[in-house]
């Protein structure tokens, strides 16, 4: 049984991963920060499987990532914790360093003070944000990198610093460098998951409107679930290597947000320009989204397209196992679920109030 441990078990990635690690029959050991609050959503449901772990750790603290790598002695590491949101890493840059750049170093330096450097496996998150104020589109292995954020530049350690343990000491290292990746499981704020999630709420009348910045940035979005295959699939080749992972498609901001609406049953069209442009309700002529700066970035990464066809040729992965229709398909369904599961336990709890209050039930 081979062991793997994964940093960022609790994010939409890592708890996709645990669940395809599972499948094959590893040993999976994740990794998780103490929090007040729950956090443990999308992992919930493969807690107490007899081969899931869980330990305590962050990327900001060598002695905890040293413990659990000498307690594993893990077979494999995907390194997927990071501060992963580019607008985030504006406000927090020494923090995103730390975790994103620094983190990585840390990682592979527990490998080593282990003696674990000729027999571990490592995978690290790179991302298509290295690309940053793109150089030529589409991108491919070979496609300079210009980073265009905090995140980007923290996140171009990383992938260098996975190079030269490569190099200097021989190490099965890989960078994954990702496109975008969405899911029903995907976090709120990223661009994708706030327009499913707010044309679900809009439909259900739980929302009057949506406000995004950039309606014009372009990027190849894929399914998460079925990028996490490349991860593992990256671990198992002869020899290390590094490859982009993307769908090969791009569509900008507006149009994920036509489809998505569409797929919850509103028809909208985008009248205006830049800052006063607004995405109208066909039918009722009521404007539901708009354009705020507040999500506007000091620099934007606009014109992301990978080229997969390495991934393709080299690892047999196939990039176009899901479509984009059917990735909006699948998001908006979740989340059309989803408001309607809160809006009953709503009901429940007003009806329940209203039992109280008139004493009929006590
Ligand atoms: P995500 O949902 O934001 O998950 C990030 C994970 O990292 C969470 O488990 C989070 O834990 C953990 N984490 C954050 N800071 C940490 C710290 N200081 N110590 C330990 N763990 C920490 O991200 P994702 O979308 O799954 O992405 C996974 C990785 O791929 C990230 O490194 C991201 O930068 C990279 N990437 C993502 C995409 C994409 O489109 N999704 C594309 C390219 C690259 P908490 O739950 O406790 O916050
Ligand atoms: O959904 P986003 O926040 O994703 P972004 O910045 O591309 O980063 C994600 O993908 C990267 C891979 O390329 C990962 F490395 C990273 O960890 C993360 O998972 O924004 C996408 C685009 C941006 O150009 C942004 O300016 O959408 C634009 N946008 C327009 N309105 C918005 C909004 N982004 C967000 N988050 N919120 C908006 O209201």
């Amino acid at each position: 049984m081979k062991k793997a441990v994964i940093f960022g078990i609790t994010g939409q990635d890592g708890s996709f991963l645990a669940e395809f690690l599972l499948a094959k029959n590893y040993e999976v050991h994740g990794v998780i920060r103490r929090s007040s609050t729950d956090y443990r959503e999308r992992i919930a449901h493969i807690e107490g499987h007899p081969d899931f772990h869980l330990h305590f750790g962050d990327m900001s603290d060598s002695l905890g990532i040293m413990q659990v790598i000498a307690k594993t002695r893990p077979d494999e590491i995907y390194n997927l914790a990071a501060q992963s949101h580019v607008q985030v890493s504006f406000d927090s840059p020494e923090y995103t360093a730390n975790v994103d750049a620094t983190g990585v170093l840390r990682v592979l330096e527990a490998v080593r003070t282990c003696g674990l450097e000729k027999t571990c496996r490592i995978y690290q998150a790179s991302t298509s944000e290295l690309y940053g104020r793109v150089e030529a589109v589409p991108q491919n292995e070979e496609t300079p990198f210009h980073p265009y954020s905090p995140y980007a530049v923290a996140k171009l350690y990383g992938f260098w610093i996975i190079r030269e343990y490569r190099d200097a000491y021989n190490m099965y290292c890989c960078n994954g460098i990702l496109f975008n990746h969405e899911s029903e499981r995907r976090g709120e704020t990223f661009v994708t998951r706030k327009i499913t999630l707010a044309a679900a709420r809009i439909k259900q009348g739980k929302q009057e409107k949506l406000y995004l910045g950039n309606l014009s940035s372009l990027r190849d979005w894929g399914y998460a679930k079925d990028y996490v295959e490349c991860m593992w699939l990256m671990l198992q080749q002869e020899r290390p290597d590094d490859y982009v992972i993307a769908t090969g498609e791009q569509h900008s901001v507006r149009e994920f947000c036509l489809a998505a609406f569409r797929e919850a049953g509103i028809e909208l069209e985008f009248r205006g320009e830049g800052i006063h442009e607004q995405g109208i309700d066909k039918a009722t002529g009521k404007v539901l989204v708009e354009v705020s700066p507040d999500f506007y970035r000091p620099t934007d990464v606009v014109n992301l397209l990978g080229d997969p066809s390495k991934a393709k040729r080299q690892l047999g992965w196939n990039p176009a196992k899901t479509s984009f229709e059917e990735l909006v398909r699948l998001m908006v369904q979740a989340d059309m679920a989803k408001v309607a599961v809160e809006r009953a336990g709503e009901k429940v709890r007003i009806n329940l109030e209203e039992y109280l209050e008139k004493g009929i039930v006590k």
